[in-house]
């Protein structure tokens, strides 16, 4: 067979702009492709909802990649692992309670599952503002859309105007920096559901506690917006964790549990 260039970059185009165009309108957008995002966008998708999931880097897997200060293995507690089993990922017993995985492993799984039930990622994209609007029968306004733009121009500082998705629902999922919710304190002129009405910030390291309150602060922070995964626990002011992922996998599990939820009361 004889290959045309041509073809091949039409194809490309193409490909991308149909989908795309496709996913303008959505159930669930998530913000961030680390370990909560993934468990989240496979979980929704899996259950039928048009989900697209918009990652800044060029990889999804955020911080689960390097397991702990580079060495690539990761630690889940028993309670999550149980969402290893469900997915196929491997994990070997420790000791009572603790259970490694392969990160490399753990990511590429995730990802493909996720994929595979339909979740689309736009990967080297970056969320840099939301839409948000009183609507219909609602008291509170609240986040209807998002605002996205090529990492590329965020890196270059191209002074180059974004584009825009709509959402029913949406997840911060952005880790540490919990971006999506210091945009909406800083724009949106009115209280986070948090107890100062604003992002609270993350504490010290106390991996015990940390994976509890992740769970307990994995809800609504905003009307139409859930934050999973470390940026729950920055929104509400509990502690990071460390390498151990369990609180992740729950945490993306539980975020898409309650949107779904949310999604069938309305319908
Ligand atoms: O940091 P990250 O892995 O978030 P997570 O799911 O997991 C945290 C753990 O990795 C670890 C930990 C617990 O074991 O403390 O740190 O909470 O992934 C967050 C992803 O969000 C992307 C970022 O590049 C990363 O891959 N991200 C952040 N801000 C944006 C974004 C943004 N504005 N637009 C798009 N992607």
């Amino acid at each position: 067979m004889k290959l045309d260039e041509n073809v091949i970059t039409k194809a490309i185009i193409q490909r991308f702009t149909e989908k795309w165009l496709d996913h303008l309108r959505l159930d669930v957008a998530i913000v961030g492709g680390g370990p909560s995002g993934l468990v989240a966008a496979y979980y929704l998708a899996a259950n039928g909802r048009k989900v697209a999931l918009f990652e800044r880097k060029l990889s999804i897997g955020g911080g689960m990649w390097g397991g702990g200060m580079m060495l690539n293995e990761i630690v889940v507690q028993g309670e999550a692992k149980t969402i290893f089993d469900g997915l196929g990922i491997s994990s070997q017993p420790f000791q009572a309670g603790y259970y490694t995985a392969d990160a490399v492993e753990a990511v590429t799984t995730l990802a493909s599952k996720a994929c595979r039930a339909g979740a689309k990622v736009f990967n080297l994209m970056s969320v840099e503002d939301v839409i948000i609007r009183q609507t219909e029968g609602r008291e509170s306004a609240r986040v209807t859309g998002l605002v996205v733009n090529w990492t590329a121009v965020e890196m270059a500082q191209l002074h180059v105007d974004p584009l825009t998705v709509n959402t029913q629902y949406t997840i911060d999922a952005t880790g540490h920096a919990t971006e999506l919710m210091h945009i909406i304190e800083k724009k949106s002129g009115s209280r986070l559901l948090t107890e100062t009405g604003k992002v609270i910030g993350e504490k010290s390291l106390w991996a015990e506690v940390a994976e509890r309150s992740t769970l307990e602060n994995t809800r609504e922070a905003f009307p139409g917006v859930y934050v999973a995964g470390m940026a729950a626990n920055a929104t509400f002011g509990s502690y990071r964790m460390g390498p151990i992922f369990g609180g992740m996998l729950l945490s993306g599990k539980k975020a898409a549990e309650s949107i779904i939820q949310r999604l069938e009361a309305r319908t």
